[in-house]
């Protein structure tokens, strides 16, 4: 089903001209483009760009989004430009989207259906590509009269429902179906996901959000070594991945990559990317990068914080990752807004710079949960000296006999996880010290 939507719907190699309309709540200002990020979604998306337009208006209009008189002039404009493709930035009513197909009498694709398209061509787990067919269904299901009403133009005299509505009922129930047995299994996938994040739960984890395309990846792979794949596209990155990142002698926590996050985020993708999410869900500390050198880069953090706060994460520990400093125009001006932000650091993943600024505020979270404790265990016991030396800083040890007593500064979760399970080797707590 989704297959079939994903060809119809797609906008690869097509000619586009794009639509926007701007609300008071969008808050552009007079020199900024408002659709400079639809016109970069559109060329992800392999669309060619014709040009555009974008209408002022205190609210939307019920049957165009935009007012009649606009609407029709982007009508003509793209009927002269020989467009296939309309492409508005706001998310249009099924209705909507009817009136505008029947003005222009080409495609028009809203911002939504845009985001989905992307995500289809770019998922390769497993996972991604179900959550994203499910995102798609449900954008689809208000909307499948619009595909079957080329039957009806056939079909429509014969009888009060024709087949064409005969076949709309069977493709709901085929759809709904689909989505129930997509939930299903992407529930269990949250399941395993959950147990798996759990598992880990001895380790600090910090998890990179952020808008698209901020530099995500590439600041994971610079901390970690990851080889996770980098573009100048939006949503490169669908699925998330996890390596260990050592922070210094003794701290190896854990680090995850995520989905990226854009304005307007549809919220269809919002709740089907909830357990790609888990592992935002699960951290100790966020690292919020953000693409200084992007000219609506405060507006980018507005919205990154809007969908934070709507995932119920606003009141996680977060360093804001003020990234791309090689590539900023003004300085002194990103550096001020930087500074009006008290957990923050201004970086470069390209070339390193900051970078020690970045492990010193990482530091700093993950030794608030760090203890000094005093241990003793057998000094043959390999396996335990071994998570020991590597995942605590060892301060002293003494050989009494065949024990060692040990002072050490431990992640408190690693230490609870030693003392548990029959102790895992570990004779005695002797102290601990907060
Ligand atoms: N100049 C400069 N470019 C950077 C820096 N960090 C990342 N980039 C570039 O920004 C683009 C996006 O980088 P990614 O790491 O893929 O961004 P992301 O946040 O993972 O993006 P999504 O996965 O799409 O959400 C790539 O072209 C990177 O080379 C930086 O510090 N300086
Ligand atoms: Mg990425």
């Amino acid at each position: 089903m989704s297959g079939s939507h994903r060809t119809e719907l797609s906008v690869r190699r097509e000619q586009a001209f794009l639509m926007g309309v701007v609300l008071p709540e969008d808050d552009w200002t007079e020199r900024e483009d408002p659709l400079a990020e639809l016109t970069r979604l559109a060329e992800t998306a392999g669309a060619v760009v014709l040009g555009g337009i974008t209408q002022r208006r205190t609210s939307p209009d019920a049957t165009y989004f935009m007012g009649r008189g606009k609407a029709l002039e982007v009508a003509d404009l793209a009927r002269s430009h020989k467009a296939d493709v309309i492409i508005a930035d706001n998310n249009l009513s099924p209705a909507q989207i009817r009136n505008w197909e029947k003005l222009c009498g080409v495609k028009v694709v809203d911002r939504t259906e845009l985001i989905l398209d992307i995500f289809a061509t770019r998922a390769k787990t497993q996972q991604a590509k179900t959550q994203v067919e499910l995102a798609q269904l449900e954008y689809l299901l208000p909307r499948l009269k619009r595909m079957w009403t080329h039957l009806e133009r056939y079909e429509g005299g014969i009888g009060t429902r024709g087949p064409g509505e005969k076949q709309l009922e069977v493709d709901k129930r085929l759809v709904n179906n689909r989505i129930r047995d997509l939930k299903h299994f992407l529930d269990e996938m949250g399941d395993r996901k959950r147990r798996e994040v759990s598992r880990r739960h001895d380790f600090f984890l910090a998890c990179l959000v952020g808008y698209t395309n901020a530099g995500k990846s590439t600041l994971m792979n610079r901390l970690t070594q990851a080889g996770v794949l980098v573009e100048d596209k939006l949503f490169s990155t669908l699925d998330t991945r996890t390596r260990n990142w050592r922070l210094g002698r003794g701290k190896e926590v854990l680090l995850s990559d995520t989905v990226g996050f854009i304005r307007k985020l549809p919220h269809h993708l919002i709740a089907s990317f909830h357990a790609t999410l888990e592992e935002a869900s699960q951290a100790d500390l966020l690292l919020h990068v953000i693409d200084a050198s992007h000219p609506q880069f405060e507006r980018q953090v507005a919205s990154v914080h809007g969908v934070l706060h709507d995932l119920g994460y606003q009141s996680k520990p977060c360093v804001m990752v003020f990234n791309k400093a090689d590539a900023v125009r003004d300085l002194v001006y990103v550096k001020a807004v930087q500074e009006s932000h008290p957990q923050s650091v201004l970086v470069s993943a390209a070339t390193g710079e900051g970078i020690d600024d970045l492990l010193r505020a990482v530091s700093r979270a993950y030794e608030r949960t760090v203890v000094e404790a005093e241990l003793v265990l057998h000094a043959g016991d390999g396996r335990l000296l071994s998570i020991l030396a590597r995942r605590s800083e060892i301060i002293g040890q003494n050989y009494e006999g065949d024990l060692v007593r040990m002072r050490t500064r431990i992640d408190r979760r690693l230490l609870d996880q030693l003392t548990g399970e029959n102790g895992n080797g570990l004779l005695q707590v002797a102290s601990i010290c907060e």
